[in-house]
């Protein structure tokens, strides 16, 4: 198991690399072009140079969180296989780094969807929160808007304002786009881009859709284990694998989050391993990691993903703002830092026992 940390870059992020590397047991960052936007192959220079700031820190790039996919690729448009070009070329540019992991999704329009970012819990932190109650009243086209606006100034992952911007447009792209059509262009847009992974060793792991079911009427594929063992099935390649998020998969309490491990034994490359608190079904709110706090058993995670034999890259996920740090919601560094050590500390318990 290797313990990383989400950084963003020092133009983006409030944490510097500094920080990031007294953390016990992180070695690794996990980050990303952040300035680039979805669909322009990636240069050399520019990755070499973020890896470069990386090791010059006492760090290495554990992998990158995320190579966002063209909307044309997920609506199955003519111009798909222009961007997959694209993306082919930026695995080789990656794979050349020695850069051998990367998270993507296959969300339509909206990445991860919030209905607050600044949830006060009894203990005076916030924390990010979704009540379906709340985003039913919501016009999706606004939503950008005010979440913005409690977004502390940074721009949120998977909410660029580019393509914000064109909501609108990218609601009538996907209209003809059934959960059907969603599942084939994400089944076309992994057989073409196997060879290169294959040759580079490079591992793609999907990231669960969040909350997981359909928000706003668009369609959602990567929800369930069985969504999930249909996904690894339709294209049967080690390199086609898993990011196993407990944030995500966890929306639903249907969701058996040790049975998803096991069902995705071998093909989980990356895990967001955090704790999340049900109010109600569809209401919920993010937690410490800590078991206590939130509505999951993060030692009966841990364990099985240790006794499944998971050798890959974790780290710990959204943090609650504790302490009157100002960050990225979700992305600040001292509760993810304990996130870390509590996640450290259950698996030395788990390996010595
Ligand atoms: C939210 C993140 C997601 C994730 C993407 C992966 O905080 O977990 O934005 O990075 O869905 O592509």
């Amino acid at each position: 198991m290797e313990m990383t940390f989400r950084w963003f870059g020092s133009k983006y992020d409030s944490i510097t690399l500094e920080q990031i590397r007294q953390i016990p047991g992180v070695r690794g960052v996990i980050t990303t072009l952040y300035g680039s936007t979805p669909g322009e192959a990636w240069s050399a220079d520019e990755v070499n140079a973020l890896k470069a700031e990386v090791e010059k820190a006492g760090l290495k790039i554990s992998g990158i969180e995320s190579v966002n996919i063209h909307d044309d690729i997920k609506t199955g448009a003519p111009t798909r296989d222009m961007y997959i070009e694209n993306y082919i070329k930026t695995l080789e540019v990656l794979g050349k780094a020695g850069i051998k992991m990367v998270c993507y999704n296959f969300m339509p329009v909206f990445d991860w969807t919030r209905s607050d970012l600044a949830k006060k819990r009894p203990d005076g932190s916030t924390v990010l929160a979704y009540d379906q109650s709340v985003i039913d009243k919501i016009n999706p086209e606004t939503m950008f808007a005010s979440l913005d606006k409690k977004s502390n100034g940074f721009v949120l992952p998977g909410w660029e304002p580019e393509r914000m911007a064109r909501i609108k447009e990218l609601f009538e792209a996907y209209k003809p786009v059934t959960k059907e059509k969603l599942f084939d262009n994400l089944v076309y847009f992994l057989k073409a881009i196997m060879p290169v992974c294959d040759k580079y060793d490079i591992d793609m792991a999907i990231h669960p859709d969040d909350p997981a079911w359909p928000v706003f009427d668009l369609p959602r594929i990567i929800t369930n284990e069985e969504q999930i063992v249909k996904m690894l099935k339709a294209v049967d390649n080690k390199h086609n694998g898993l990011t196993f998020c407990t944030g995500s998969l966890g929306t639903n309490p249907k969701n058996d989050l040790c049975g998803i491990i096991r069902a995705a034994k071998g093909r989980i490359h990356f895990a967001h391993v955090r704790n999340l608190y049900h109010e109600a079904p569809g209401k919920f709110e993010e937690a410490a990691h800590l078991s206590a706090d939130g509505s999951f058993d993060m030692y009966a995670i841990m364990k099985t993903l240790h006794d499944t034999g998971f050798d890959g890259i974790i780290r710990p996920d959204h943090g609650r703002t504790i302490w009157g740090e100002v960050s990225m919601p979700g992305y600040g560094l001292y509760d993810r830092a304990l996130g870390a050590a509590y996640l450290n500390g259950l698996w030395e318990a788990i390996e010595k026992s």
